[in-house]
C-alpha cells in the first residue's frame, strides 16, 4: 500500500474515534503524515500498531471543581488529567488554566509532550491535565480555594512515581505551591509530586527559565547551521508569560533585538528593543502588578500598541511564538517569509497553524516544532526530580549546562531523523526521533 493511503486510513480510523477534538487531530495528523512513511519502511515497527496505541490515552481523568469565590457565590469547573503514556516513565506534563481549556486541548498538549520528553534523553511518559478555571482577575484567596479544590480530586491520581504535574498557561509559581500545599497536607508526605516547586521547597534553579532559555539555545544551534548567530538579529515574540519573559531576556544577554511582547489584547512594539532594565519592569507589570503588557507603555511612551493583533506583522529576522496553539496562521506566515524571517522557534506548544508550518518547509527557513524547541521547560523539571530523588540542588551554573547539553542532543536528534538534500526538516526529525525512543519501550513490554 502506498504511505500516503496508509496515513488516511489511519487518520481515518483516529477521528472516528475522537469527534468534535481539532486540536488533538491536528497534532496527531503531524505526527501520522512525518512517522507513518517512517514506519512503513522498517520491519520492527511496521504491523505493530504503535502509533494507533499512542494516539488513545492510557487513562483520562474528569472531574468538577467546585469552590466558593469571594462573593460567596458557588463555581463549578471542570477538571482533568490525561495520563497518556508511561512506557518510558511516570507521566509528566502542565497543568493548564484557561477558560478555552478543553478535552480536545489538553489531548492535543498530552499527545505532544509524549514525543517531547522522549527528546529530552530523561525517562518521563506524557500527560497534560488542568481546568477551564479562568484566573484572570480571581484574587489570590480565589485562586487558592481553587487550587484547593482541584487538588482534592487529582491528588488520587498522582505522585512522585505516577504522574508529576507541573504548570503551564495559567499555572505559575504561585498555583504550584497552593496545589503542593493541598497534596502534602492530604498525603501527609513531603515528596516531589509537582515540579516548578519555590527554591526553598524542592524546586530546581533554572526551571522558571527553562522554557524560554532553551528556545533561545535551540535557535542558536538551527542559527549555526547557517553559519549566523543572535547577535544583532531583529526578534518579534508573542506572548508575555512565563516563557516569552525568558526567551526575550536569553535573546537580550545574547545581543539580539527583541522589538515585540503581546498578549490576547494585541501587541507592544518597541523599535530600540528591549534591555535589562526594561526586561525588569516588564517581569514587575506581569508578575508583580499581574496586568496587561499595553501598561508597558505608561513606561516607556515611546513604544507602540497595537490593539487587537498579534507581531507576526513587524518586520524581523527571527520569530518566537510563545503564547498559544494556533496564534500564527499562513497569512502570519506569508508576511514573516516576505519580510526576510529566516527563522521560526516555537516556544509555545503548537502556535504555527499547519498552512504556516507547510509555508516554513517548502521556503525551508529555519523552523523548530515546540516539541523540539520548548522541551527544555520539562527537561529542567526532570532535572528538579532528579534532585528531589537525590535530595540535593545543584547550582544554577550545572543545571543551565545541563540544560545546554539537553537542547543540543535535541538538535542532533532532529538533524539525525530529519535531514534529507542537506536540509533539516525539524518537524520531521523531532517526531520520528520522539516517535522511536518510546515505540522501542513500547515494543519491549508487550502489547499493553
Ligand atoms: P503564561 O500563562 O505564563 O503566559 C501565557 C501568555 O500567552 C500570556 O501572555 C497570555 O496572554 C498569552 N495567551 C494565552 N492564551 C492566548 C490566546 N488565546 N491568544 C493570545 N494570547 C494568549 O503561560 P506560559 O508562558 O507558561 O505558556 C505559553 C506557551 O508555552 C503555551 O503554549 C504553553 O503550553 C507553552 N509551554 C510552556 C511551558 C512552561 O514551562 N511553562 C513549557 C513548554 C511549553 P493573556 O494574559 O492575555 O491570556
Ligand atoms: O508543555 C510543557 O512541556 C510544559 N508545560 C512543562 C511540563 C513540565 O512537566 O514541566
Amino acid at each position: 500500500m502506498n504511505t500516503q493511503k496508509l496515513v488516511n486510513n489511519f487518520l481515518q480510523l483516529v477521528v472516528k474515534r475522537n469527534q468534535n477534538e481539532p486540536e488533538f487531530m491536528q497534532a496527531v495528523t503531524e505526527v501520522a503524515e512525518t512517522v507513518i512513511p517512517y514506519i512503513a519502511k522498517q520491519d520492527i515497527y511496521y504491523g505493530q500498531n504503535i502509533l494507533l496505541r499512542m494516539v488513545e490515552p492510557e487513562r483520562v481523568i474528569s472531574f468538577r471543581v467546585a469552590w466558593i469565590d469571594d462573593n460567596e457565590e458557588i463555581q463549578v469547573n471542570r477538571g482533568y488529567r490525561i495520563e497518556m503514556n508511561s512506557a518510558i516513565g511516570p507521566y509528566k506534563g502542565g497543568l493548564r488554566f484557561h477558560p478555552d481549556v478543553n478535552l480536545s486541548v489538553l489531548k492535543f498538549l498530552a499527545f505532544e509532550q509524549i514525543f517531547k520528553n522522549g527528546l529530552t534523553t530523561l525517562p518521563m511518559g506524557g500527560g497534560k491535565g488542568g481546568s477551564d478555571f479562568d484566573p484572570k482577575g480571581r484574587s489570590d484567596t480565589e485562586v487558592m480555594r481553587f487550587c484547593q479544590s482541584f487538588m482534592t480530586e487529582l491528588f488520587r491520581h498522582i505522585g512522585p512515581n505516577r504522574d508529576i504535574p507541573a504548570g503551564d498557561i495559567g499555572v505559575g509559581s504561585r498555583e504550584i505551591g497552593y496545589l503542593f500545599g493541598q497534596y502534602k497536607r492530604l498525603k501527609n508526605e513531603f515528596t516531589g509530586v509537582l515540579t516548578g516547586k519555590g527554591i526553598s521547597w524542592g524546586g530546581s534553579l533554572i526551571r522558571p527559565e527553562a522554557t524560554g532559555y532553551g528556545t533561545v539555545y535551540f535557535v542558536e544551534k538551527m542559527l549555526e547551521t547557517k553559519g549566523e548567530g543572535i547577535k544583532d538579529k531583529k526578534v518579534v515574540i508573542s506572548g508575555s508569560g512565563n516563557v516569552a519573559q525568558y526567551a526575550a531576556e536569553k535573546v537580550v544577554q545574547l545581543g539580539g533585538k527583541v522589538i515585540t511582547l503581546s498578549d490576547s489584547s494585541g501587541y507592544i512594539y518597541d523599535e530600540e528593543g528591549l534591555n535589562e532594565e526594561k526586561l525588569q519592569r516588564i517581569f514587575e507589570i506581569k508578575n508583580t502588578q499581574r496586568e496587561r503588557i499595553s501598561k508597558y507603555l505608561e513606561y516607556y511612551p515611546k513604544a507602540s500598541f497595537h490593539a487587537g493583533k498579534t507581531p507576526w506583522e513587524v518586520p524581523c529576522d527571527i520569530a518566537l511564538p510563545c503564547a498559544t496553539q494556533n496564534e500564527l496562521n499562513g497569512k502570519d506566515a506569508k508576511m514573516l517569509l516576505d519580510n526576510g524571517c529566516i527563522c521560526v522557534g516555537e516556544g509555545a506548544n503548537m502556535p504555527s497553524t499547519p498552512d504556516a508550518v507547510h509555508l516554513f518547509l517548502d521556503k525551508q527557513i529555519l523552523f523548530a516544532p515546540g516539541k523540539a524547541s520548548n522541551a527544555g521547560g520539562v527537561a529542567v523539571s526532570g532535572l528538579e526530580m532528579a534532585q528531589n530523588s537525590l535530595r540535593y540542588n545543584w547550582t544554577r551554573e550545572e543545571v543551565d549546562e545541563r540544560l545546554k547539553s539537553i537542547m543540543v542532543d535535541i538538535h542532533k536528534s532532529c538533524q539525525k531523523y530529519g535531514t534529507e538534500n542537506s536540509f533539516t526538516n525539524y518537524v520531521k526529525g523531532a517526531n520520528i526521533a520522539g516517535f522511536v525512543k518510546v515505540a522501542d519501550a513500547m515494543l519491549a513490554q508487550g502489547v499493553v
